[in-house]
């Protein structure tokens, strides 16, 4: 591979434990490598270049683990951290895998079962704290039903909402310097799952006794699945102050969860997201949360893994190059130049505004005549990306 696009800590590349170490099972079949311990994948993750790991509580402490046990967990792998300069920026809780979770977690209709579920994440959140997490995720993959004859929309609404404030509540009170970020999902594990969309996280988030500490962590995949268009949604988060975190990865439209290596499914929409977090600004992490193809072995996984920070940057090259070729720049400053003729009627409105713009005449019959040569345009941009231009 060429040294020019070599990942960077500044690049903000990061995985979770439970992609690198994906030891490949699915619903059909076993598990097809060795499972890495929270060590090993520190390791590779600094060898390919990352510059951090991100994790549920229970990829590092087994969830029946004792206190020793836990605490010798947690210093070993706080060594392979300090030994590798690998960080922890973001932290998170499994509450999907064990079967007390089956019917949810916050929105689950035993109350025990939310009340453990608040128990754990409290617990999960000290964790990461501890290892230096600002970001704490919450994907509520259980919270949902196969049937609506079992649970009530507006109950669970209302538990997920109690439950996220009082964690608000327990993150204040103990001065963590902590922010929560949402992450939708369409479907899959369950029938459906609620706040199905970042669009729907976004409003939810509204409703929230501190929404200033909740924002989003969209994923591709989850956008994917339910056929929308991923930038678009991030932009709806940037746009609100709201993109806290991104989950990378790719798939086809409207199947399962694929969660394939960034880049290596839709291209254009993978540049288009990757144009619009570079020309915005975004600081944050650019996580990947997908795994390698169950054809791999360990050396296929490190493939994976540089693949993913690969494809990113030769992307990020690629909007440099968007950015400064003149023929696209010219067509797009064609395409979005100002009428002076109708200047007079944007922005705020007046009533004087209003009056003038309704007496305004047009010409409706040239209006539908322009071409917009958008044709052209996307040429240009499959020409670059393809490596013509
Ligand atoms: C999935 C989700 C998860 C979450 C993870 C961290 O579909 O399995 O994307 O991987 O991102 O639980 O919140
Ligand atoms: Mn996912
Ligand atoms: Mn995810």
């Amino acid at each position: 591979m060429s040294d020019s696009y070599q990942p960077k800590p500044d690049h903000k590349f990061t995985f979770g434990l439970w992609t690198v170490g994906n030891p490949g099972g699915d619903a059909f079949g076993q598990p097809v490598r060795r499972k890495l311990s929270p060590v090993e994948i520190v390791h590779v993750v600094a060898e390919a270049g990352a510059y951090g790991v991100n994790l549920h509580d229970n990829d590092l402490v087994p969830i029946d683990a004792n206190a020793a046990e836990c605490d010798r967990i947690v210093a070993e792998f706080k060594r392979a951290l300090s030994d590798t300069g690998i960080v922890v920026p973001m932290a998170t809780t499994n509450l999907f895998s064990d079967p007390a979770f089956k019917d949810g977690a916050f929105t689950a209709n035993d109350p025990k079962v939310r009340a453990y579920a608040l128990q754990k994440t409290m617990r999960a959140i000290d964790l990461g704290v501890e290892l230096g997490a600002k970001i704490y995720v919450f994907w509520g993959g259980r919270e949902g039903v196969e049937s609506d004859a079992a649970k009530n929309p507006l109950d669970a609404g209302k538990r997920f909402r109690e439950a996220i404030n009082f964690l608000c509540e327990y993150v204040r009170d103990n001065r963590y310097d902590l922010k929560f970020a949402l992450e939708a999902k369409p479907n899959e594990p369950r029938g459906d799952i609620y706040l199905p969309t970042t669009g729907a996280m976004l409003g939810f988030i509204a409703t929230l006794d501190h929404p200033d500490m909740v924002g989003v962590n969209p994923e591709m995949a989850h956008e994917q699945m339910a056929g929308l268009d991923f930038m678009h949604a991030v932009a709806q988060a940037w746009d609100a102050g709201k993109l806290f975190h991104i989950d990378l990865n790719d798939q086809n439209f409207c199947r399962y969860d694929q969660d394939f290596r960034f880049g290596s499914h839709n291209l254009k929409q993978s540049f288009f997201l990757v144009k619009f977090l570079e020309d915005v600004g975004y600081a944050g992490s650019r996580h990947f949360d997908a795994h390698a193809y169950r054809t791999e072995d360990a050396e296929g996984v490190k493939d994976f893994a540089r693949g993913c920070m690969r494809s990113y940057l030769i992307l990020k090259d690629k909007t440099a190059r968007f950015n400064a070729d003149a023929e696209i720049q010219a067509l797009l400053k064609e395409i979005n130049a100002d009428d002076p003729t109708v200047a007079a009627f944007a922005g705020k409105y007046s009533r004087d505004k209003a009056n003038a713009l309704k007496a305004h005449p047009f010409d409706r019959i040239a209006l539908g005549n322009r071409g917009m040569r958008y044709e052209k345009l996307d040429q240009l941009v499959f020409d670059l990306l393809m490596g013509i231009r």
